[in-house]
């Protein structure tokens, strides 16, 4: 049993993964990214698991981001290191050879918005919000956002979303291609549906498109994206951004 995790899973086979810290939005702290880390490594290895839904708890958010108070600790390596450590459990979360789902509830954003971009695919509820807001606190996404934003959307889409920082609907997230539907439901049921036409397939050849489908993704990018935002976390930027979201004030930048 988890902390800040709950891990279910049914009798078709379907685990149901979800971050469960609903008072701060399930914002990834380290011990939920550790948990999940530890919740996807017993995935790989149970045969039983057909399919993984994601999603958040309470009714607000699916995840708010990284955990803003925990990033403030960081500096250059650090940064790096928590990035890179970040790109490594979401990686494992993609690399899972089985349909994994997103059921985006609320708002998805920063972290969160990568969280659902490391899902196979996105079902969202009506009141879901997607946002890459790192630049509002002097970063950028650094959980893999900056590629996985890019290849779903293409380059100009996504740099408009991370460079502006703004929010998009549930509705222009379809339209942009960022959640394959919206529902007026719930979107772990809807999930749940859309794993019924799956799974009626053959299992080898479901996992064999999954591993197909991304086979040319190349690594390069994510050593840049942790890269650079170590540096970030030893700018005056990301200390004024940070401070200005823990004290609930506008920042205000002096580009160092
Ligand atoms: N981190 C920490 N705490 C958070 C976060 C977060 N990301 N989001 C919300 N919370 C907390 C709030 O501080 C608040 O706590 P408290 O009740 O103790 O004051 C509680 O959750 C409820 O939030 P609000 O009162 O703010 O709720 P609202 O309905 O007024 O607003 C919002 C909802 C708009 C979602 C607002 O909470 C918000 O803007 N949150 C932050 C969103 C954000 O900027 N996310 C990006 C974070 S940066 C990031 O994700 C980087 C990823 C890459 C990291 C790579 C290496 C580490």
């Amino acid at each position: 049993s988890y902390d800040t995790v709950l891990f279910e899973t049914d009798d078709k086979g379907i685990a149901t993964v979800t971050v469960n810290r609903p008072k701060k939005l399930n914002a990834l702290n380290d011990k939920v990214l550790n948990e999940l880390a530890d919740v996807f490594k017993a995935i790989q290895v149970d045969e039983d698991i057909e399919a993984v839904i994601i999603t958040g708890g309470g009714d607000k958010a699916f995840v708010a981001g990284a955990d803003i108070k925990e990033l403030r600790e960081l500096d250059n390596r650090s940064g790096r290191m928590a990035s890179q450590k970040g790109q490594q459990i979401f990686q494992l979360i993609e690399d899972t050879r089985r349909p994994v789902i997103g059921a985006i509830n609320g708002f998805a954003l920063g972290g969160g918005a990568e969280l659902a971009m490391a899902c196979h695919l996105r079902i969202a509820s009506e009141n879901a919000a997607f946002g890459l807001p790192e630049v509002g606190l002097g970063l950028i996404p650094g959980y893999g956002g900056t590629q996985r934003l890019s290849r779903l959307l293409g380059r100009a889409r996504a740099l408009e979303m991370i460079l502006t920082g703004k929010q998009v609907s549930a509705d222009e997230a379809q339209k942009l291609g960022l959640v394959n539907s919206v529902t007026d439901g719930d979107p772990e049921e809807a999930a749940r549906e859309l794993l019924g036409k799956i799974l009626s397939n053959g299992p080898v050849a479901v996992r064999s498109a999954i591993k197909a489908i991304y086979h040319s993704d190349h690594q390069n990018g994510y050593q840049v994206e942790a890269d650079l935002f170590g540096e970030l976390c030893e700018t005056e930027d990301f200390i004024e951004g940070t401070s200005a979201f823990l004290e609930k004030r506008k920042p205000e930048f002096k580009g160092k």
